[in-house]
């Protein structure tokens, strides 16, 4: 049975169901314009579906930095459910129009000073967006195209590759630690499942924000590329993965990626009191309230 809302791998039709588009449709000849992108814009994403490679665009647009709020994880999910019930949608590439900064993670202020119901919400809302993208059956691409702290990070660590702009000023990694907050251990098994075990462990305990060439050594980002070629790149990464049979390449990231799904899965319930609790004591609040003024005085 499917986990209510979760449209794991494990309980879709068969992958092979899925329509595999060949190189030039007998609607769409070789020499004529190419079919129409579909797309649909919502208040903070932006995606777009070119039906002729099967490849969509998500675009992040909620500036300043693209947090993740509880309005913009429900885009987010409902445009994952939207692309992978399309059977003309093979692929998607994850990218920001927000200029430097990829994504600054959760939205600290859906953290700080609300009633448990509303904690409640927001955290359902963060694991169904994980669940979602780690477990999609489409190829998933994240041009980083800036800074990527926490949550953004994990977006990226959930795609099966990542390619970042070169920039050292833009940074990616799970900071939790720095903010007095604990990544949870859906957030870890990613990150391990990336890098390793003593990266993550290192990594994880400092908070650390790794510039893009050391994020690069490190393992978390697959290539860097100057800016201007990170969509290029991004375009060439994912004809290279949809090359493949669909349905090979599917079952094979089910292999891998069950394990870790089936755990948030299993303990679903209890990861949501879990950060409720801990979100709510004072102490908690105390440092999101402090990172806040950080991160204000930073700027004045
Ligand atoms: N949430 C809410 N507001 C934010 C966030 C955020 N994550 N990040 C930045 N902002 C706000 C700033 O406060 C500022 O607001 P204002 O204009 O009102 O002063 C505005 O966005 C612009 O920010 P900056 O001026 O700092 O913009 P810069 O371009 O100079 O820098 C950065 C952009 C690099 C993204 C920088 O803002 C930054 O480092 N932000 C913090 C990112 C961060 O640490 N995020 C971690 C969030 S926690 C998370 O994702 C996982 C939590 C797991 C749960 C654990 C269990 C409890």
């Amino acid at each position: 049975l499917c986990p209510p809302g979760v449209l794991s791998l494990w309980c879709r039709p068969p992958a092979w169901d899925r329509a595999t588009r060949p190189p030039h449709s007998p609607l769409q000849p070789p020499g004529l314009p190419l079919a129409p992108c579909r797309s649909f814009s919502n208040n903070k994403i932006q995606v777009e579906l070119d039906e002729s490679s099967g490849v969509a665009m998500m675009k992040f647009k909620s500036p300043p930095v693209n947090s993740l709020s509880l309005e913009f994880l429900t885009e987010f999910s409902i445009s994952l459910e939207k692309l992978e019930n399309n059977r003309a949608c093979r692929g998607v590439i994850i990218t920001s129009a927000v200029p430097k900064i990829f994504s600054s993670g959760l939205d600290i202020t859906e953290m700080s000073g609300k009633s448990v119901e509303h904690y409640t919400e927001f955290w359902k809302a963060v694991q169904e967006m994980w669940l979602r993208l780690y477990g999609s059956s489409m190829v998933t691409v994240a041009a980083v195209n800036g800074s990527s702290p926490a949550g953004g990070c994990l977006i990226a660590l959930s795609c099966d590759y990542r390619i970042m702009a070169e920039n050292p000023k833009f940074g990616i990694g799970l900071n939790e630690a720095q903010l007095g907050i604990v990544a949870p251990f859906w957030f870890k098994d990613t990150f391990v499942n990336v890098v390793g075990h003593r990266t993550a462990e290192r990594s994880l305990q400092l908070g650390s924000l790794h510039p893009a060439p050391e994020a690069h050594r490190l393992g978390l980002v697959d290539e860097l590329v100057p800016e201007e070629k990170l969509m290029e790149k991004a375009a060439a990464v994912m004809a290279q993965w949809l090359a493949l049979p669909d349905h090979a390449r599917q079952l094979t990231k089910t292999m891998m990626r069950k394990t870790v799904l089936d755990r948030l899965v299993a303990h679903r319930e209890e990861d949501i009191k879990n950060f409720v609790t801990f979100v709510s004591k004072e102490s908690i609040q105390k440092s999101l309230r402090m990172y806040m003024e950080m991160l204000k005085k930073r700027k004045s």
